[in-house]
């Protein structure tokens, strides 16, 4: 007999099913034996006459028949014919699955294996998938398609400290930190709308809550647009198909930095035009706005990477998205033009002859181009209100954790 869910089981009444789970909750009474059987798609009450004895998250394969009963939860119950032993818990558990006794985060994910048996968890990741396939369906709907660039580089992406170095061979490599310069490669190729599910790495230092090490990065670049707006009209509406009938978003106002600086000085934070925001400049716009979603475009181009297209003098095409406060994804305009962007890396004082590969992709007819790089666990976070990134991330890498 083939294993049903136990979601599918509480309609089969007068049927003979088999479901398999763990034990949730186990009841002696002698005579009779009842069992809350748990599996991902939710509980049922098994009874018995077997002198069974079962602990708490034994693995357990039942088959028996469905019928209706006054006491159990669901208003059905399974009587078994036969429970199967899969396997036994050996040890004290560590982590409470059934979430009564709370556990801490650390604890948490050192039993991320008891931790996910949690629903409450486990709906963490669903959400999870349900966002990255919703991105995908709503960028394949618009003609983009999805590519996959190498993550081992010999030149790091995003230039700075935060890079980890590999060996490769006899040579040194690193991991990199977004698909930044090979998304623009592919675009200049010819590839004209692209996007990419992929991980990045940063050896960010800093053990913060919205940080990691490891993080899943939705990228996007498309070719011949006519300026960073065009990029940010789609991250709208991309945006708006992931999350708005969950949220109840259906736009998301632009407001310029030089605006949003002028805001900030009008009540009471201090802040220069041309300086980046601090966390505290955020959580102030986030109060001030009072809005859940909002890009700020038109950042001071000393403070965005070599690649972002100039506005004039002191600005760049360039756009920030913040959800409840927090930046989720970044992006712009690109240099297309190699003199202009052999400038912008010499500026920055890096060297021309690391970049090499990606400036000569400019020498043979590049287009107007621009993406935007977006956090899928920063998104989580924030959509589900988490408290800490880590909590999106089944197994997260941070400063200190490589296990498991
Ligand atoms: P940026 O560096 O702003 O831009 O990264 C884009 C988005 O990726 C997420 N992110 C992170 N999430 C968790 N932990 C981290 N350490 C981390 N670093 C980045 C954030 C952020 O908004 N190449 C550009 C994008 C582009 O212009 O296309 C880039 O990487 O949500």
């Amino acid at each position: 007999m083939h294993r049903i869910p136990v979601s599918d089981a509480v309609n089969q009444i007068d049927q003979n099913v088999r479901v398999s789970g763990y034990v949730h909750e186990f009841r002696n009474l002698g005579k009779i034996r009842f069992i809350i059987l748990r599996d991902q798609s939710g509980t049922i009450q098994v009874v018995t006459r077997d002198k069974i004895d079962l602990n708490r998250e034994d693995v357990i394969d039942v088959i028996g028949k469905v019928v209706r009963s006054n006491i159990a939860k669901a208003g059905v119950e399974i009587q078994a014919e036969s429970i199967r032993v899969i396997s036994r818990v050996k040890k004290k558990l560590p982590v409470d699955p059934s979430g009564i006794i709370p556990s801490d985060l650390d604890t948490r994910i050192k039993y991320r294996f008891l931790d996910l048996r949690k629903p409450e968890v486990m709906e963490i990741f669903k959400t999870k998938s349900d966002l990255i396939n919703s991105y995908r369906q709503a960028l394949l709907k618009r003609e983009f398609i999805e590519i996959h660039p190498s993550l081992i580089l010999g030149a790091a992406s995003e230039g700075g400290a935060e890079v980890f170095q590999v060996e490769y061979f006899e040579r040194k490599a690193y991991l990199a930190q977004s698909p930044q310069l090979y998304k623009q490669m592919v675009v200049i190729g010819g590839l004209e709308r692209v996007f990419i599910t992929l991980p990045i790495y940063r050896a960010e230092k800093h053990n913060t809550i919205y940080h990691l090490n490891e993080a899943m990065s939705l990228d996007v670049e498309m070719a011949h647009i006519d300026s960073h707006y065009d990029v940010i009209e789609l991250l709208r509406d991309v945006v708006i198909e992931m999350i708005g009938n969950k949220i109840g978003l259906r736009n998301i106002n632009v407001y310029s930095y030089e605006h949003v600086v002028e805001l900030l000085n009008e009540n009471n934070m201090k802040i220069e035009l041309g300086d980046d925001f601090s966390k505290d400049h955020e959580r102030k716009i986030y109060e001030i706005l009072g809005e859940e979603m909002y890009f700020i475009e038109g950042f001071p181009t000393k403070i965005r990477a070599f690649y972002t297209m100039p506005k004039d003098d002191m600005y760049s095409r360039s756009f920030d998205l913040f959800f409840r406060g927090l930046e989720i994804a970044s992006g712009a305009q690109r240099i297309h033009d190699v003199d202009m962007l052999e400038n912008a890396l010499l500026e920055r004082n890096l060297r021309l002859e690391d970049f090499d590969f990606y400036l000569e992709a400019f020498r043979y007819g590049a287009p107007t181009h621009g993406g935007f790089g977006m956090g899928l666990e920063r998104f989580v976070m924030q959509l589900l209100r988490l408290n800490n990134i880590r909590e999106a991330v089944l197994f997260p890498r941070d400063r200190t954790r490589l296990l498991p």
